[in-house]
């Protein structure tokens, strides 16, 4: 028996509630700037960053330097031959550069990411020596951090760079990174699902279509739902897990490839990215047990309910900063409205989308009953056979890699410093407050 493991939950669970009693009773008492509760809270609504990509608002959802996403369907208008779907390309550019790229810009891009694109070997042998049962993402952040050899800031920085030369290393890395990304991803999900049946890169695809085509789905539709998925994807401002914890390892002015391989540790967490998988298997499970490929919505509240009763969350819904239904969620409904009206797993999506926010609403806790992007990503892959959803975050963090990297080189350039928030002890609190 571990003596301290049932010593410190006793002596736990009574300051727990105690700061519980202190959060309700005090929260509104101001330190500093500040409120109790908004300490208390992970830091939510306190502007304490800057982030240049991209700007939330609660109710209108992401917008990429200025363009919302409905206006980024009017803007981006940079298809490959037969397409509809905007290109990753395109919104790295508008990101880094603040402006919205020609057809040149986005074909040039594609060219420079296919010329960086070689892994090198060792790489690989990493990924190879992991047992296959290894989830995807801890796969994905071994791969990053093995490709750290390749890390042109940390060889500049060893030889003694000059501070007003940190963004030229950086730059490098970041393009040299987002080019490889999905060469490792496709390399993981060939590895575990297909036998180890790797596909070579084909450099006259665009990223997307090249990524499609190394995981081994062929087909035009699913390409363009990755230019999709891999634009959407990419940023959601700063103070989101992925993105700061790029911001905040960077700050230390490790890596690119460290801070990335940091970030990418948070997106696999399931508060974050990782709940495009949590959705696919609470879904199938609900539908194992109904012993239905339809649920009714009588069928899906009752679900729900259970659900909560069980002390989880319904995963894909509420959101930190959103207050309403994600335009990301809105777009995928969009796109599975034109490709795929009568499968049924997206239907019961759907039928999910009507059931769950008054139900989320009835608990009078949850700010935000709405879903977000990752309620309907797994079933527009899976429509198209991508079954394996434990893969779906790595996809995920392939497209988070444009924003919070493109943001990482302009932290770079605007000297950003090392960050430090400062932190206190409840006791602290309390002798401030004098309670
Ligand atoms: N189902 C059940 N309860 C929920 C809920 C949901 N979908 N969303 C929030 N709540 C609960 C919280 O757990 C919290 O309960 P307690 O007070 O008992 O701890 C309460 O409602 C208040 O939470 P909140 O202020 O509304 O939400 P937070 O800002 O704390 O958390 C988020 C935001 C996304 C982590 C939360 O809504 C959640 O857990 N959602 C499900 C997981 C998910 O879909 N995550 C993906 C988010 C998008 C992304 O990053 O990819």
């Amino acid at each position: 028996m571990d003596t301290l493991k049932n010593k410190f939950i006793e002596t736990a669970t009574p300051i727990a509630i105690e700061t519980k009693e202190l959060i309700k009773t005090k929260g509104n008492e101001q330190l500093g700037t500040y409120t109790v509760e908004d300490v208390y809270s992970g830091m939510k609504g306190m502007i304490g960053l800057i982030t240049e990509t991209s700007l939330l608002d609660s109710n209108e959802g992401i917008r990429f330097r200025g363009y919302s996403i409905p206006e980024l369907r009017d803007n981006l208008q940079h298809f490959v031959e037969g397409g509809n779907e905007p290109m990753p390309e395109a919104i790295f550019y508008l990101m880094l550069m603040g402006k919205l790229p020609s057809n040149e810009d986005v074909q040039n891009l594609t060219n420079n990411w296919a010329r960086r694109s070689i892994v090198p070997n060792h790489v690989f042998k990493v990924l190879d020596a992991l047992p296959k049962t290894t989830h995807p993402m801890t796969q994905f952040t071994t791969a990053i951090m093995a490709l750290q050899t390749e890390s042109v800031f940390a060889a500049a920085y060893r030889s003694g760079i000059n501070k007003k030369e940190y963004w030229d290393p950086t730059y490098e890395d970041v393009m040299n990174l987002i080019a490889r990304l999905p060469r490792i991803a496709a390399y993981i999900y060939r590895r575990i699902y297909k036998n180890d049946q790797h596909i070579e890169p084909n450099p006259k695809l665009d990223w997307a279509g090249n990524f499609a085509h190394m995981l081994g789905y062929d087909s035009f539709e699913f390409s363009e739902l990755m230019r999709l998925y891999l634009t959407i994807h990419s940023d959601h401002e700063g103070g989101n897990v992925s993105a700061h914890t790029t911001h905040l390892v960077g700050s230390a002015l490790s890596d690119p490839y460290l801070a990335f391989a940091a970030a990418m540790n948070g997106l696999a967490g399931p508060l974050h990215g990782l709940a495009n998988q949590e959705v696919i298997r609470w879904l199938e499970s609900m539908c194992e047990s109904l012993q239905t490929k339809r649920p009714t919505k009588e069928q899906i509240a009752t679900y729900v309910k259970q659900t909560l009763s069980e002390g989880k969350v319904v995963p894909g819904y509420g959101h930190a900063v959103l207050r309403k239904t994600d335009p990301r969620f809105t777009s995928q409904m969009g796109f599975a409205k034109r490709h795929m009206p009568d499968d049924d797993m997206v239907n019961t999506v759907w039928n999910v989308y009507e059931v769950v926010p008054p139900i989320l609403e009835s608990l009078g806790k949850v700010k935000n009953p709405w879903p977000n992007v990752d309620a309907h990503s797994g079933v527009l892959l899976k429509h198209y056979g991508m079954v394996e959803e434990d893969f779906y975050t790595v996809l995920f963090g392939v497209s988070r890699a444009l924003g919070v990297l493109a943001s990482l080189c302009w932290d770079r350039v605007l000297g950003s410093p090392i960050e430090r928030p400062k932190s206190v002890t409840t006791e602290w609190i309390k002798q401030k407050l004098g309670a």
